[in-house]
């Protein structure tokens, strides 16, 4: 089917479905430059393995790389700006009544204007003890993106010292239980699941399609590959998010 009619067949399934529940993962944000979890890059970071590094573990073996990871994304994240296909999200609110449920640790979303249901992974800048839980709110000295420094030591928390470590999920930690409420409701309840950019190897949060078709709403895959998610879902639009969301809203009229 041409691209063309896909948007349109999707802009038609989009007109009969509410509420239509939205699947981001972290190709949503590649278009703006944010290197996905498991696709390559040539930084300083792509000889880790992400699976290794986004565990309690990494940051028991050696926090100070694992800190100096998550401050090199954080930088990449500010420097970012949400992409055409953020945007065309962002505005597709305007004629659907969609719940976006993103694993993406990033803004980028939120910056383009998007309500977000859940952030079933956390979020990048919501930073926490690690002891206390407390959460930390003092500012970070700002670190230039294409920083050599590998290592860098987390700050300490001013109630308990413990370290501060980033708020959100690693390999291995229960997801939040109130973003993952709204993300399962976001599934029990659409008519409709689109599935942007992602590769449906992580769980849950990759058990959500399945959810939704549990009860006959239809998954819509965009991504420019193939996933562990393709072979269930009703239709694949095999392009990438910038390229797509444009134009499906320029077929629902927006
Ligand atoms: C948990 C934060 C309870 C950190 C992340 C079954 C049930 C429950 C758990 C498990 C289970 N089986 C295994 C587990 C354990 C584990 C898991 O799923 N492991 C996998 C790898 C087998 N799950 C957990 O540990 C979860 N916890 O369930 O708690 C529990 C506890 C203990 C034991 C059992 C259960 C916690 C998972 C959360 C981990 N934290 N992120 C950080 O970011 O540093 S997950 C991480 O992967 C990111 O958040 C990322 O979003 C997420 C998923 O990856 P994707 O978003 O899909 O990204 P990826 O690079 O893989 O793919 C990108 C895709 O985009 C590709 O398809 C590409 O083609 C496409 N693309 C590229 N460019 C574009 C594009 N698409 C569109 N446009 C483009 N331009």
């Amino acid at each position: 089917m041409s691209t063309t009619n896909i948007a349109k067949t999707l802009a038609s399934l989009i007109a009969e479905a509410d509420p239509v529940a939205v699947l981001t993962g972290a190709g949503m944000s590649a278009e703006s430059g944010i290197p996905t979890f498991r696709g390559q890059h040539n930084s300083l970071w792509s000889q880790f393995d992400p699976q290794q590094l986004a565990t309690t573990d990494a940051w028991h073996a050696d926090k100070a790389l694992v800190w100096g990871w998550y401050r090199w994304r954080m930088a990449m994240v500010q420097q970012a700006k949400p992409h055409a296909g953020h945007l065309a999200l962002a505005k597709l609110a305007a004629h659907a009544n969609i719940a976006l449920v993103t694993q993406n640790v990033d803004d980028l979303h939120e910056r383009a204007g998007s309500r977000v249901s859940a952030h079933v992974h956390g979020s990048l800048f919501a930073l926490r003890c690690f002891d206390c839980a407390q959460a930390y709110a003092q500012a970070l000295k700002p670190l230039k993106p294409h920083a050599a420094t590998l290592r860098l030591t987390p700050p300490t928390c001013p109630h308990c010292g413990g370290d501060i470590r980033p708020g959100f999920v690693w390999f291995g930690e229960t997801l939040p239980e109130y973003a993952w409420a709204r993300a399962e409701a976001a599934a029990d309840r659409c008519d409709l699941m689109l599935v942007i950019g992602t590769s449906g190897l992580v769980y849950p949060a990759a058990g959500l399609p399945a959810v939704a078709q549990q009860h006959g709403a239809k998954v819509v895959e965009i991504n420019p590959e193939d996933t562990a998610l393709s072979p269930h879902v009703d239709m694949h639009w095999r392009t990438t998010a910038a390229d797509a969301l444009p134009q499906l809203l320029k077929e629902i009229g927006g």
